[in-house]
């Protein structure tokens, strides 16, 4: 076990370098986070047909996703019962059985044993076909369509624990016919911990206007002149950093959703068609984050940037190496000219060869590689910024920092980190759950984010 009091400290915010390195860390991760958490597996717009199946990983986990005669979704790992072959070699497909290519074991889509080669004749029957299918992942469920696994039957349901992110995410994932992802994911390797993309995407604002400038420079549009040029809006007015509980977080920007496109007039043309009914249905707030450019991650390894349409999992590979996947998400009732347009923008954004997705790839594997020195790990990295400044909000949930610019939710991230990694099982987890923001917080901390009235009505 891994003594995990020396990591985190989260009063100052500052955590050990170690977490980006140690091969003990990680193995505890795997065990404690990647076996407890509800893990992003694929959309339902990807196999929506009895014998689709899709294959992905959880954790380092092989897992095979297959829709059911009945509809139903089931996950199995995908190693044979017999002495452990992949079983399924394809990124996905539509089938009636997985056949192991090592000696020809058949299992059925919903992963039951179907078939022995030579059964009577070299098992004389005595084989217990019925305890040998496929290990089924545990929990398998699906939000407004974007499908999950848990190995962790003990797990909160998957809306809980989505919670109140699910509420936010519910703007966009439920208005125009609800958000799908999109193509065959693009797969990149990129040599960094599988944190340091998470927790860019959770909360980091901040190096949007460093890292990203000559990018957004060249794209123009309301970042390229607000970062770009120098003269910033006040940064209070530009947004908002939230995070809630299981350490899901987003940091939004507003009114610019659309900002990474080169033409965005389709685009901000069908938001400006749906937003009514976003404001209808969940009021202002809702309507003010679907306008909004969100960067995004779900706890513990899905990031994706809502208006510039990029969803993605970092599946880690060891502690140093990941691979990333990238889907295009957008929303269905998009006509597929629209939907096709996005996609290419995405994928000139932060597909694998995108403009600002190779920004990121070199600090990321970076501030991976840097640990490699024993003394360098012995040091600590901060995501203080912003601290003390975050509160709650009367009317919106989770905790809230009020400019889009702070480390609120990576403090979100690590503060989670930290719980699950010392949790001897969900029970241990469960019992915050009233109590989280309280322990965060202390009493009083107010957001510095205005109310919907003064937000929206004083004007
Ligand atoms: O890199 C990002 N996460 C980002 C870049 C977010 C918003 C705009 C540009
Ligand atoms: Fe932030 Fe170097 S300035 S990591
Ligand atoms: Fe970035």
């Amino acid at each position: 076990m891994v003594n995990v009091d020396s990591l985190i400290d989260l009063d100052k915010a500052v955590q050990s370098k170690q977490v980006f390195w140690d091969q003990d860390i990680y193995d505890q991760e795997m065990e404690n986070i990647f076996g407890r958490s509800w893990l992003f597996l694929t959309h339902e717009s990807q196999i929506p047909e009895p014998g689709d199946f899709f294959t992905t990983f959880m954790g380092e986990d092989p897992i095979i996703v297959a829709r059911q005669k009945d509809g139903s979704v089931k996950a199995f790992i995908n190693s044979c019962t017999h002495r452990g072959n992949q079983v399924c070699h394809a990124d996905s497909g539509n089938t009636r059985s997985f056949v192991c290519s090592y000696h020809g074991w058949a299992f059925g889509v919903d992963g039951s044993l179907a078939g022995v080669p030579l059964e009577t004749e070299v098992y004389y029957n005595k084989l217990d076909k019925d305890s040998m299918g496929l290990r089924e992942v545990a929990l398998v469920d699906d939000y407004r369509g974007f499908i999950f696994g848990c190995f962790d039957e003990k797990a909160p349901p998957l809306a809980e624990w989505l919670g109140e992110m699910a509420w936010y995410m519910d703007s966009w994932a439920d208005t125009g016919g609800g958000a799908e992802l999109i193509g065959t994911p693009m797969k990149t390797i990129l040599k960094c911990n599988w944190k340091v993309p998470t927790e860019n995407f959770v909360g980091d604002g901040y190096h949007i206007t460093w890292t990203h400038v000559a990018a957004l420079q060249v794209i123009g549009g309301p970042l390229g002149s607000a970062f770009g040029a120098g003269d910033m809006p006040p940064l209070d007015d530009m947004g908002a950093q939230i995070t809630t509980r299981h350490g899901h977080g987003f940091g939004v920007i507003w009114d610019v959703g659309h900002a990474i496109h080169r033409n965005p007039q389709n685009y901000v043309e069908f938001q400006q068609q749906t937003l009514p009914e976003v404001i209808e249905k969940q009021g202002e707030w809702a309507g003010k984050m679907y306008t909004g450019h969100w960067n995004a991650s779900l706890f513990p390894n899905c990031s994706f940037l809502y208006g510039t349409n990029t969803f993605k999992v970092w599946h880690p590979k060891g502690p140093h190496e990941i691979e990333v996947w990238t889907w295009t998400l957008v929303q269905k009732n998009m006509s597929p000219e629209l939907k096709r347009e996005i996609q290419k923008e995405a994928i000139m954004s932060f597909g694998t060869a995108g403009t600002l997705e190779s920004d990121d790839g070199e600090n990321m594997e970076t501030c991976t590689r840097t640990n490699r020195g024993f003394q360098t790990r012995k040091g600590t990295m901060n995501a203080s910024m912003g601290l003390g400044v975050e509160g709650r909000h009367p009317e919106l949930p989770g905790v809230v920092g009020s400019n889009f610019i702070g480390e609120t939710s990576y403090r979100g991230f690590y503060r989670f980190w930290d719980e699950m990694m010392r949790a001897s099982d969900w029970d241990d987890v469960i019992k915050n759950d009233n109590t989280w923001v309280d322990q965060w917080l202390g009493e009083g901390a107010v957001s510095k984010l205005p109310t919907v009235d003064a937000a929206f009505k004083a004007a």
